[in-house]
């Protein structure tokens, strides 16, 4: 495909991280004793205000340890009813921690504080009928709810009500660094109120493989533990790490760039008959765009002339950008889509 708009995920490591990861000092992590992994574990901790992390290969399986070790089998978790936890990690809440998921209604994927608090409920009192909520997950940028950012207030509301109510909060930050880029707040004080947090470095940071999961110390020294057992303990990952690292030197600040062209390409497509876009959900770096004809005719025509995008639903595409798309293929593929657009007329 000439220009994927698939996802942040398609991105491949370029010569600099590539080279990074050549001249990468390595050591065996399952030891503990691989300095690279260590060195980045202890960035990525430093960067979100957290005593300590854990390096893992996917965000599915740092969100899956994050479950693990914050719940008992038979624990409920509340989650945003189209978070990526519920609907695209294969249901390992269950298969994995034994939980079952109270869904909340959001709102372009924010979820309101009351709406939480209405959902926590507690075996004790109910005569052992209900469940133990035990963790509240959100996910910051809401990926489902458009590349949405919650306002610090409301992350700061709902964490205080579900520690009342004697939760632990989980974020699913996979694309935190576009919330810290899309706002004034910096990545430790958006995500200061939560016990842990994921972070991706394979979306828009552009290594090719890995998430850090970050805690306090013994939350940490029991996720190790989750992370043999779900078989994400790793060897020579320095390598691996040496991208991460690299990501967070040169790819942090062009995220804005990424969300730059996000909105020109939502503003485009607006523009042309047969699609429409919400502006409001436009944060970051994802359009998600409602068509009049199916998404997937429109997915397979755009794929001719090599535009690649997913439809997420029958009138639903998303589009992506990310650090190997530039400006001439945002005019390029805004092109492409009216040509289509033509040939739905006919
Ligand atoms: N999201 C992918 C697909 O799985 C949908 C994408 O293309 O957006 N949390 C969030 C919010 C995510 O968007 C993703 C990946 C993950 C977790 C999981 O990360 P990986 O793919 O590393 O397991």
């Amino acid at each position: 495909m000439r220009i994927d708009l698939r996802s942040d995920t398609v991105t491949r490591p370029c010569p600099g991280m590539r080279e990074a990861m050549r001249a990468a000092e390595v050591g065996d992590d399952v030891n503990g004793d691989d300095p690279t992994v260590l060195r980045l574990q202890e960035r990525v901790a430093a960067l979100l205000g957290m005593e300590a992390g854990l390096f893992v290969p996917s965000g599915t399986m740092s969100n899956a340890v994050a479950v693990r070790t914050h719940t008992q089998p038979g624990d409920e978790i509340i989650a945003e009813e189209s978070s990526h936890l519920y609907l695209y990690e294969g249901g390992g809440y269950a298969a994995l921690s034994g939980c079952s998921i109270a869904l909340v209604p959001g709102t372009l994927g924010i979820l309101e504080p009351e709406e939480v608090k209405k959902r926590i409920r507690k075996s004790a009192g109910s005569r052992s009928h209900y469940p133990n909520a035990s963790l509240v997950c959100l996910e910051n940028t809401s990926n489902r709810g458009g590349g949405t950012c919650y306002p610090l207030e409301i992350l700061e509301e709902i964490c205080g009500l579900s520690k009342e109510a004697d939760c632990r909060l989980h974020l699913d930050g996979a694309r935190l660094f576009n919330a810290v880029s899309a706002s004034e707040e910096s990545a430790a004080r958006l995500v200061k109120g939560f016990d842990s947090v994921s972070v991706c470095l394979s979306k828009g940071l552009g290594a090719p493989v890995g998430s850090v999961l970050v805690g306090s110390q013994s939350f940490i020294e029991r996720a190790h533990r989750w992370r043999k057992l779900f078989g994400g303990g790793m060897r020579q990952s320095g390598i691996l790490a040496a991208a991460g690292l690299y990501a967070l030197d040169h790819n942090l600040a062009r995220l804005r760039e990424d969300h730059r062209r996000a909105r020109r390409l939502a503003q485009g497509l607006a523009e042309i008959p047969g699609l429409s876009v919400d502006h409001e959900a436009v944060q970051t770096n994802m359009v998600y765009l409602r068509t009049e004809a199916p998404a997937k005719q429109w997915v397979d025509r755009l794929a001719e002339p090599g535009v690649a995008c997913f439809a997420l639903g029958d009138r639903l595409i998303r589009l992506v950008t990310h650090l190997q798309i530039d400006d001439e293929q945002i005019e390029e593929s805004l092109m492409v889509f009216r040509k289509i657009s033509s040939t739905f007329g006919e």
